[in-house]
């Protein structure tokens, strides 16, 4: 798994991509100060300044048009948990379009100038010749705004994934408003946000807690509805993505005092659901204990509340225990005996 974390890296190194028009005033802007001390005595320096500048500015758009591609990880040697959660929040496809729409730019704008420097070449208006190089330029940037804004909003947004590691990792999953954030924010360091409302969070979240010296990362889903997989949204299936993706043991919590608005019955459904359909090792746990609608149900692993704190150091150590310790590497016994 330790390349997930590796890979995750990468999204950091993506710089912000600028707008068209960032681009082209820097290109401009560069191009306009290569004429600064050139003296303009005659008609061959007059070509040789007007063929300069439009050379400057097309090789500043074509450096910054390639170093924007450059940035961005090729998706299929992503881990799978990266590519679907890119796929779900962007869509893989359309960033791979909009990275091909800009290595076109790039390469029309490298083709065009040097059609135009032979057109500046002997030209009795060199000037008039660079500046319509310059509007085809600006038209062919400005066609590619919309692929900069998405893979601005893609970079951003692949910037903020959680960053998973190669840790013994516990999923909290279940029903909207159950309290899997309040639980999330009593045993980690993490401070997600918390509100009576379902679909409170909208996309995973991670916090950290240390037993027994060992580190685990606790990872927050959004809610999950009882309902078939083509009908969820963008927010469930994200949820769905941690339990697809990940090594992990689930927590499924549940709201047995039907607090958060969802009937207990649907609520042992999904979790029964989510137990079937991952193969990942889990328990069922009723939250809210402290509330007095509040009762016990059957098919449930324990009972815990975060706003008492009852029960949950004794389901820490249950989820400890359920977590495989990692294997310590293989080493040569020593031939001596010491
Ligand atoms: N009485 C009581 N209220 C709780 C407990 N745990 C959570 N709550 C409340 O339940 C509501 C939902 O809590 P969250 O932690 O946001 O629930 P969630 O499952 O993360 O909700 P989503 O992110 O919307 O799926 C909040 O008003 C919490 O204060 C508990 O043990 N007892
Ligand atoms: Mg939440």
């Amino acid at each position: 798994m330790i390349h997930i974390w590796v890979l995750f890296m990468i999204f950091e190194k993506i710089k912000t991509i600028p707008t068209s028009e960032e681009l082209l005033d820097k290109a401009f802007r560069r191009s306009t100060r290569t004429m600064a001390g050139k003296k303009i005595d005659g008609p061959t320096s007059r070509c040789e300044a007007n063929e300069a500048m439009l050379l400057t500015a097309a090789n500043i758009l074509t450096d910054n048009l390639a170093n924007i591609t450059r940035m961005f990880p090729n998706f299929e040697s992503l881990s799978p948990f990266y590519y679907d959660l890119a796929n779900i929040l962007i869509g893989v496809d359309e960033i791979k379009k909009s990275l091909s729409r800009i290595d076109w730019a790039s390469s029309k704008i490298h083709t065009m100038a040097r059609e135009y420097v032979g057109k500046i070449r002997g030209n009795p208006t060199p000037g008039d010749t660079r500046k319509e190089a310059f509007g085809r330029i600006s038209s062919i940037i400005n066609s590619i705004e919309p692929d900069l804004k998405l893979l601005g909003d893609a970079r951003n947004i692949l910037r903020d994934l959680p960053d998973i590691r190669d840790e013994p990792t516990i999923i909290v999953a279940g029903y909207p408003n159950v309290g899997k954030s309040s639980f999330v924010s009593y045993v980690t360091n993490a401070t997600p946000e918390i509100a009576p409302y379902p679909f409170t969070t909208k996309g995973i979240l991670i916090g950290h807690m240390v037993v027994n010296n060992i580190r685990y990362q606790v990872i927050d889903t959004p809610g999950l509805l009882d309902r078939p997989m083509s009908e969820r949204n963008d927010i469930e299936l994200q949820a769905i993505t941690a339990l697809r993706r990940l090594d992990a043991i689930v927590v499924i919590l549940i709201d047995p005092s039907e607090s958060c608005g969802y009937e207990i019955k649907d609520q042992i459904k999904l979790a029964k659901e989510i137990q079937a359909q991952f193969t990942l090792p889990s328990i069922i746990i009723g939250n809210k204990s402290d509330r007095d609608e509040f009762r016990k149900v059957d098919g449930v692993d324990g009972f815990i509340s975060t706003k008492t704190g009852d029960g949950i150091d004794d389901l820490v150590k249950r989820l400890v225990e359920m977590i495989p310790l990692p294997e310590k590497e293989f080493e040569e016994p020593n031939p001596f005996g010491y």
